[in-house]
């Protein structure tokens, strides 16, 4: 059947729902209570709520001023690897397709800081600043962007197969929404052999419509594992805005229809991101279950690296860099009263460190043609470590 055309007003009604897309609006943050525990409760309202804490007793509250710094450099690190990322890709030094997360780093930072080393995470196929911020070396990640021998892969993975099991980093993914029932998997593993890691994957709001996500997270809750669920939502499933895909403006339903926990948080606040991972980490620690934690962002290029968003509505852009989380944390460190001179060490140090990484990458091998074989199967019996059986950090 032919599509009917559009009347005036439905389609004055479709640019006023668009222009809704335009700001990233984190909901508000005040005045919301504890989530209660959702299990089993049909009350929508209880959902989506923000974590809260009395006065003076937020995790984040316990962080020193050199660690509010440490925080800032994991999002600037991530920040300056894309731009270099971009640079390089263009260039033509950087095969591949590449999708970049600036704007979402307040998430990547939040998350990594909060977990201990043991943690196991998955990622996405926009995984560079998830995996910087749990420490990886931005050297032997730009060597593999590169495809180089030096890279965390040996040059074989890139950037959506990047992984680094060195910090438990069970790598990127190129097929959207995967990082769920594998770190369903994960964490059943952390509960059997009652390692006291938890799992965590990262996804998008694209990724919740996706049957394996509610396969993964159903399994999670019955059996109540230990893993963390995070939903980045920037709103956007490469060029399509999520009203037109996802029915239900608030994804935290889509956990709490698992009966699981949920929050939601403002994504671009990295304080706010270190709390709620922080609370929810403990809960799924102690093995109350899984947590769903849908986290507000917006991504400030396009999907991938040469799309000329023409998707975007007018004056999105614009809006969207207000909601850019490094120069609000940048003025939130100068507000704790962390001097100014340090914040600009660290921004110096960044930059030389990211220049070193991409010249060593250009100078580095690429794998021998004899190797292209290896690494395609596993060995048995497996000869690595058992996923974070590890001791805790
Ligand atoms: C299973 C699967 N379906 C479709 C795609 C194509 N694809 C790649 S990224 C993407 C959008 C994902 O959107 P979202 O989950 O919101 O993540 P974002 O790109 O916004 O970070 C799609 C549909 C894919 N890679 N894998
Ligand atoms: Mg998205």
């Amino acid at each position: 059947m032919a599509a009917s055309p559009k009347s005036k007003t439905s389609a004055k009604k479709s640019a006023a729902k668009r222009d809704e897309t335009v700001s990233p609006t984190p909901r508000s943050k005040s005045g919301a209570k504890p989530l209660a525990d959702t299990k089993g409760r049909a009350d929508a309202d209880a959902y989506g709520e923000h974590a809260t804490f009395p006065k003076g007793k937020r995790p984040s509250d316990k962080l020193s001023g050199a660690e509010l710094v440490q925080i800032y450099r994991t999002m600037l690190l991530a920040r300056r690897f894309e731009e270099h990322v971009i640079d390089q890709f263009r260039e033509g030094n950087l095969p591949g397709f590449v999708h970049v997360a600036i704007g979402q780093e307040g998430i990547a930072a939040g998350v990594g800081h909060a977990l201990p080393a043991g943690d196991i995470i998955a990622s996405t196929h926009r995984a560079h600043a998830h995996i910087i911020a749990r420490g990886s070396s931005v050297e032997a990640l730009m060597a593999e962007m590169m495809g180089r021998i030096t890279g965390v892969c040996q040059g074989k993975g890139g950037s959506m197969h990047l992984a680094d099991m060195s910090q438990n980093v069970v790598g990127a993914n190129g097929v959207v929404g995967s990082g769920v029932p594998m770190m369903t998997g994960v964490a059943l593993a952390q509960k059997e052999l009652e390692t006291g890691n938890i799992a965590v994957a990262f996804y998008g709001d694209g990724a919740t419509s996706q049957g394996n996500v509610h396969e993964g997270m159903n399994l999670a809750q019955i059996w109540e594992l230990p893993v963390l669920f995070i939903c980045e939502n920037n709103r956007y499933a490469e060029s399509t805005p999520s009203w037109q895909t996802v029915p239900v403006d608030d994804l935290t339903l889509r956990g709490a229809a698992h009966g699981m926990k949920t929050y939601a948080v403002d994504g671009n606040d990295v304080l706010a991101m270190y709390d709620t991972t922080y609370v929810a980490a403990e809960y799924a620690r102690s093995g109350k279950g899984p947590v769903y934690i849908v986290a507000e962002t917006q991504r400030l290029s396009g999907h991938y690296v040469g799309d000329a968003e023409v998707y975007r509505p007018k004056g999105e852009a614009k809006a969207a860099r207000a909601g850019d989380p490094i120069p609000a944390f940048r003025a939130e460190l100068l507000k704790r009263k962390v001097k100014e001179a340090d914040v600009k060490a660290v921004e110096a140090e960044v930059e030389e460190t990211m220049e070193r990484a991409v010249e060593s990458a250009l100078a580095a091998d690429f794998p021998p043609a004899e190797d292209a074989m290896k690494h395609v199967y596993a060995e048995y019996p497996y000869p690595g470590p058992v996923l974070g059986a590890e001791a805790r950090r």
